[in-house]
């Protein structure tokens, strides 16, 4: 080990970190250091980084273990990290050092920091919601640690090919892991299939779980760096691993060799690859396998670590707490249930009354088709114990439930987990926790008065509502220097990267002269270096003076890139009809990836590019019009893109979209909303007031009730409004490129099937919007300072103050201090 970097001066810190890296370089390639390739400075110094951090991460563990503080493990199937060199070294606070120290030896830090591979294990919002949570715990002091899946392969790579999704798999793990340290001594056994057999020892029933396939999950942890702190939380991801010994040797002996094989693919199966679908893959065996995988590891691991404490067991939920991200690990309330009766043998009341009390629920969405349910006889045949504890809890709170409504069977069968031969895991999440919270207050609402209304009138108690949140540090500080400098300037601190809501401040700047063309003057060199990497990519020149208009996440009908794609459509027949129509020049921006068996939404991608083609070439909108699809959209592009957008598209149909992040992340770096009153969006409202924002669209409530009485047609609009009717029958005539039909399920989607996310019914009043933002743009002043206040009021949306509330709310947790 590389030792620690306490107590060292300004200069000591430089020699070492030089001499340091040398050292590395020669020990890992045995190579001059000077030959040495970006790629391989980069494994040096994210292992010297790495070292650095070794000090404080022992001295927290032992910190948490000798003061007996309460700890809290965030259990998420995704934790989309993104890049962490940059993000170690500004937490450490080592990074201006760091780059003087290399570049004495003529190298830039930045190409460095460029040559990192983020690991791609999250799909989306709910994997780098994940992420932000963990750096906010340990940046905060807060004794917080992830749990999750270290997949061999992450979410796919996007290629762009004709216009076209093409899907390459992401080998993240081709070359190593810096960041990771792989714990082989704190393996757990998880036991997948056999059978159960129950039998009664000194009088009490007691279960047995027999010939089952042991499968061995191998911790390797990641620190996470907090900020400005000594502390250093751990990030435990899970990758399995055969049995060697046991199994294969029981397999040989019987001569059963191809069993022995079959045994060995199964296992490293598991943990394979992450599922790329960021709504829901449903009765998936391998994925129900990952679920019950990473979480029963997880409880072992935990429970492990409690007993050493030499406290007893009835007091697990004063010293833990277990957040599960969505429905996912939910395996966690039967997982726990089983060890605290059959190995710490505990009656089913006592286990219970533990269980319930360690383990809070988020939920993050509201589509039927992404709620979770797993079919009895997969659960019976895969987990045969944790399906008998499953269904003795569902029979419990049935017979419960039956006594409270008196008899009414109907509201039972309602509230059931088991339903129609299915695993209800909402269900099961929400009776298995003493908490349950959605994402935002409208997210909240809707969760209360419609999805879970039943589960609500049960336990109003258990509902809450944590608006999601943003890390400062990675979407301000390390994504856009320039701005977070003048932040600290203006405020004359920095101390508004410790407590974000200082950053409201800013808000008083709005119409001070000299910051307002100081913050147009970095947007306007981040649109530069974003045309750059445009041009350079793909030979596409875009206007820095035009307005960015910026549409960055996962491809989903219900976020409606088609609305924003026609509305372009819609602009470009508007140019064509009259050339010299005054619009202010505008650089369309997409950048989205569509799940690999989404149908719909790669067509999508396909209209936009092929948009993008009719409108780039043609010279009479060419000054006025560009679309770019950015492909491989992922947290390091998101770094580019969004300190570079003037306009953040937030357009999801009302009621759907849980929160948004991007909304925030966009916001932060001064991009002007135009979004519906939909998720976080109504909060961003709140926070910047109606003149900073641009709504337009449906309510929640007013889609509620046209999905509940219908009364909205998509095909009489058609009929009715002539520029509809031009763009629908553009994507099925010869107007595009492409090959007959190509757009028929779109057509299909918004006309055969009366557009279910109203697209068409909210184009124009989006025309109207987008209006709006062309004349608002035009006024220099009014749009800066728009900028500040935006910028300046994001400081709420820090997940600092999220994870505050889940600090004091849900978790009773409290920060502490790491001494030196
Ligand atoms: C998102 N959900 C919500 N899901 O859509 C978004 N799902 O509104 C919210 O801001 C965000 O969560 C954080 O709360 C997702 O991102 C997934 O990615 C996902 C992944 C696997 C299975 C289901």
């Amino acid at each position: 080990m590389i030792g620690g970097i306490k107590g060292l001066s300004k200069e000591e810190l430089k020699e070492k970190i030089k001499q340091d890296f040398q050292r590395k370089i020669i020990s890992l390639f045995a190579i001059d250091p000077k030959e040495a390739t970006t790629y391989q400075q980069y494994l040096a110094l994210g292992e010297v980084i790495k070292e650095y951090s070794f000090e404080r991460w022992l001295q927290t563990n032992k910190y948490y273990k000798q003061n007996d503080v309460k700890q809290v493990y965030y259990f998420s199937i995704e934790f989309l990290l993104g890049k962490l060199l940059v993000n170690n070294l500004i937490n450490l606070g080592i990074r201006d050092v760091c780059r003087e120290a290399l570049n004495e030896l003529g190298i830039t830090l930045e190409d460095i920091e460029e040559a990192e591979r983020e690991p791609g294990l999250g799909n989306g919002g709910l994997g780098r919601l994940a992420a932000c949570f963990l750096d906010s715990m340990a940046s905060m002091g807060l004794p917080g640690h992830g749990n999750g899946i270290r997949y061999r392969y992450g979410l796919f790579e996007q290629k762009i090919q004709n216009g076209y999704q093409v899907e390459v798999p992401d080998n993240w793990l081709s070359e190593e892991y810096v960041w990771e340290v792989k714990r082989s001594d704190r393996a757990c056994i998880v036991k997948f299939g056999g059978t159960v057999r129950f039998d009664i020892v000194d009088g009490k029933l007691k279960a047995f779980h027999e010939n089952y396939e042991p499968v061995w999950a191998i911790p390797y942890d990641i620190p996470i760096i907090g900020y400005g702190c000594n502390t250093v939380n751990t990030l435990r991801l899970w990758s399995a691993e055969p049995f060697e010994n046991v199994f294969d040797f029981a397999s040989f002996s019987r001569g059963d060799y191809i069993k022995a094989v079959e045994y060995r693919y199964m296992v490293q199966s598991i943990t394979q690859v992450l599922y790329p679908d960021d709504t829901n893959e449903q009765n998936r065996i391998l994925r129900l396998k990952q679920e019950y995988f990473f979480v029963s590891a997880g409880v072992q691991s935990i429970i492990r670590t409690f007993k050493k404490r030499g406290k007893s067991i009835h007091q697990l939920p004063d010293y833990v707490m277990i957040q599960i991200n969505d429905t996912h690990p939910t395996l966690v309330i039967p997982e726990l249930m089983r060890i605290l009766i059959d190995e710490e043998g505990l009656s089913w009341e006592e286990a219970w009354d533990i269980t319930t009390k360690t383990v809070a629920y988020t939920n993050h969405t509201i589509m039927v088709e992404a709620l979770e349910k797993w079919p009895i006889d997969m659960v019976k045949t895969l987990l045969p114990r944790i399906y008998t504890i499953i269904e003795e809890i569902n029979r419990r709170f049935c017979s419960e439930m039956l006594e409270r409504t008196g008899g009414d069977w109907q509201r039972v069968c309602n509230v059931a987990i088991i339903q129609d031969g299915q695993i209800n895991m909402a269900h099961l999440a929400v009776i298995g926790s003493s908490s349950v919270n959605g994402v935002s207050k409208l997210h909240t609402e809707i969760l209360k008065n419609e999805v879970l209304k039943c589960f609500y009138s049960l336990y109003p108690e258990k509902f809450n509502s944590k608006t999601n949140g943003i890390t400062h540090r990675r979407w301000l500080v390390e994504a856009n220097p320039d701005l977070a400098r003048l932040i600290s300037e203006t405020l004359q601190t920095d101390r508004w990267i410790k407590e974000p809501m200082l950053m409201l401040k800013f808000k008083d700047f709005a119409e001070d002269k000299l910051t307002q063309e100081l913050v147009a003057n970095i947007k306007f060199n981040n649109k530069v270096k974003l045309a750059k990497y445009i041009k350079e990519k793909y030979n596409i020149v875009v206007d820095p003076r035009s307005i960015f208009d910026v549409q960055a996440k996962r491809l989903h009908a219900y976020k409606r890139q088609l609305l924003n794609a026609l509305h372009i459509l819609h602009l470009y027949n508007m140019l064509k009809e009259n050339p010299s129509l005054d619009i202010y020049p505008r650089t369309f921006i997409f950048a989205a990836k569509a799940a690999p068996g989404y149908i719909l939404a790669k067509k999508i991608i396909k209209l936009i590019n092929s948009i993008a083609e009719k409108v780039n070439k043609d010279p009479d909108v060419k000054d006025k019009l560009k679309v770019v699809f950015l492909e491989n959209y992922c947290v390091s592009l998101a770094e580019k893109i969004i300190p570079a957008a003037d306009v953040s598209e937030q357009i999801s149909t009302a009621s759907k979209e849980a929160s948004g992040t991007g909304n925030m992340k966009f916001m932060m770096n001064g991009a002007i909303t135009i979004g519906t009153l939909d998720g976080a969006n109504v909060e961003i409202k709140e926070a910047v007031g109606d003149e900073n924002i641009v709504i337009f669209g449906l309510l929640a409530e007013e889609v509620l009730d046209y999905y509940k009485n219908g009364g909205y047609s998509s095909s009489q609009l058609y009929q009715k409004d002539l520029r509809i009717r031009r763009l629908i029958d553009q994507l099925i005539g010869n107007f595009f490129d492409v090959p007959p039909g190509e757009f028929m399920d779109i057509y299909n989607h918004l006309i055969t099937y009366n557009d279910e996310y109203f697209v068409l019914k909210d184009f124009d009043s989006y025309h109207e919007a987008q209006m709006k933002i062309d004349k608002l743009y035009r006024d220099t002043k009014r749009w800066r300072k728009m900028m500040i206040i935006n910028i300046g009021a994001s400081g709420i949306f820090s997940s600092d103050n999220t994870i505050q509330k889940y600090a004091d709310e849900i978790w009773h947790i409290k920060r502490v201090e790491i001494p030196d």
